[in-house]
């Protein structure tokens, strides 16, 4: 078995990784352009095992897409609208607040919350969400706003990002999702996203949420136009920055769904783009507790594939998920408490339900779910 890994030519970045080495940048390309996925799944495994030993994260919660309405147009996103269009759906406050209730009242701890950045309302609707939430739910934690969203309710709220975070941690603010990362190269995000924060302006805003102690995660949308080299630039900047701030918590690759955007004639990606891209992201950032699948994009199954190629968290019951169901993903947009812990038991990984924070969550009673 050795004989035949030391002929790989890729064994000498695996090595590296197995002894507990940094991967260079150098390293991530190679690996990229190596089709050799046992070996690099096999080491990224490895790695996972040491970090998380058997243990496969899961959470129950509920994503809150409280508008589509957005000023941008990001050519892989077919969610946004103009507030004329049709299909354009704004929740007023009871509705967002009624859905936070009823998802507490089903056994979430948390709530993910994002939506377009909305040009007409005032950042007091913002804040106002977040302090009611926290106030009729104080135990479930919200994950609001992406590092873009937050960017742009500075510009409306004509406060300094670092004054826009503090507001929203004091109203009740728990930590940020990974979203609007896409991919750091201006090059790919000129093409892509033009209007939209940069890249370096994405890593910013996430440096201030973590000196305020207000953690993260992070993510990569790939499988557009991005080159390998561009993915393994985002890996090295994120690893750089957990560097300085340890702020983020788990690292999600976000595979990219076509269907309905202006990238509509790009295929999807494949199977094997998507467990390379897990694994060499669990080999890249060894700073990174966490590496998470998020079964609505990358499809149930292969998700559980994936815990044994470097991901040790399967994410959660979502319940509602408008953004790649938007652009054509076919997976539901909830599965059961059941299901998930059947998804990680038949990969033979020992189910744990989490918190956002991931602490460990222990429940009385099992939690019996409709969807
Ligand atoms: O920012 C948009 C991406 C993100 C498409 O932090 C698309 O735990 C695929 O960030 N195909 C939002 N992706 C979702 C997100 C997320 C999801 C789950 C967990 C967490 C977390 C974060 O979705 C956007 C964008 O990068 N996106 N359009 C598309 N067509
Ligand atoms: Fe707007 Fe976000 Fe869609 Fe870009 S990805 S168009 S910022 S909703």
């Amino acid at each position: 078995m050795e004989k035949l890994l030391r002929q790989s030519s890729i064994y000498d970045i695996l090595q590296k990784a197995h002894c507990g080495e940094r991967l260079s940048f150098e390293d991530g390309a190679r690996l990229f352009k190596s089709n050799d996925i046992l070996y690099i799944g096999h080491i990224a495994n490895i790695i996972r095992e040491r970090k998380n030993g058997n243990k496969a994260y899961y959470i129950i919660n509920r994503h809150i897409n409280y508008s589509n309405i957005c000023k941008n147009r990001c050519k892989f996103c077919a969610f946004s609208r103009d507030k004329e269009d049709a299909g354009s759906y704004e929740m007023g406050m009871e509705e967002i607040l009624e859905n936070a209730v009823a998802a507490v009242e089903e056994g979430a701890t948390e709530l993910h919350i994002v939506g377009g950045l909305h040009p007409e309302l005032p950042f007091d609707f913002y804040v106002k969400m977040i302090s009611e939430i926290h106030e009729r739910c104080p135990d479930v934690h919200i994950q609001a706003f992406t590092a873009v969203e937050i960017e742009h309710l500075s510009q409306i709220a004509k406060l300094s990002v670092c004054q826009t975070l503090k507001t929203l941690k004091d109203a009740g603010l728990g930590s940020l999702p990974g979203g609007g990362a896409e991919v750091f190269s201006p090059k790919i995000r000129e093409q892509l996203c033009p209007e939209k924060l940069s890249g370096e302006g994405w890593l910013q805003v996430m440096r201030e949420a973590h000196k305020l102690g207000l953690r993260s995660n992070a993510t990569m949308l790939y499988g557009h136009l991005e080159t390998p080299e561009d993915r393994v630039n985002h890996l090295v900047k994120l690893r750089a920055l957990q560097d300085e701030t340890g702020g983020f918590m788990s690292f999600i690759p976000l595979a990219f769904h076509p269907r309905n955007t202006e990238l509509s004639n790009h295929s999807s990606t494949t199977a094997m783009l998507d467990l390379k891209v897990i694994a060499i992201s669990r080999l890249m950032l060894d700073n990174f507790d966490h590496i998470k699948a998020f079964w609505i994009m990358l499809g149930i199954k292969l998700s559980q594939v994936s815990l044994s190629f470097g991901v040790d968290d399967i994410d959660g019951t979502v319940q509602e998920e408008k953004i790649t169901h938007a652009a054509g993903a076919e997976t539901p947009e909830a599965l059961s408490v059941h299901e998930i812990i059947r998804l990680i038991r038949e990969a033979g990984r020992e189910p744990v339900e989490r918190d956002t924070l991931y602490n460990h969550v222990t429940r009385k009673r099992v939690l019996v779910q409709t969807s």
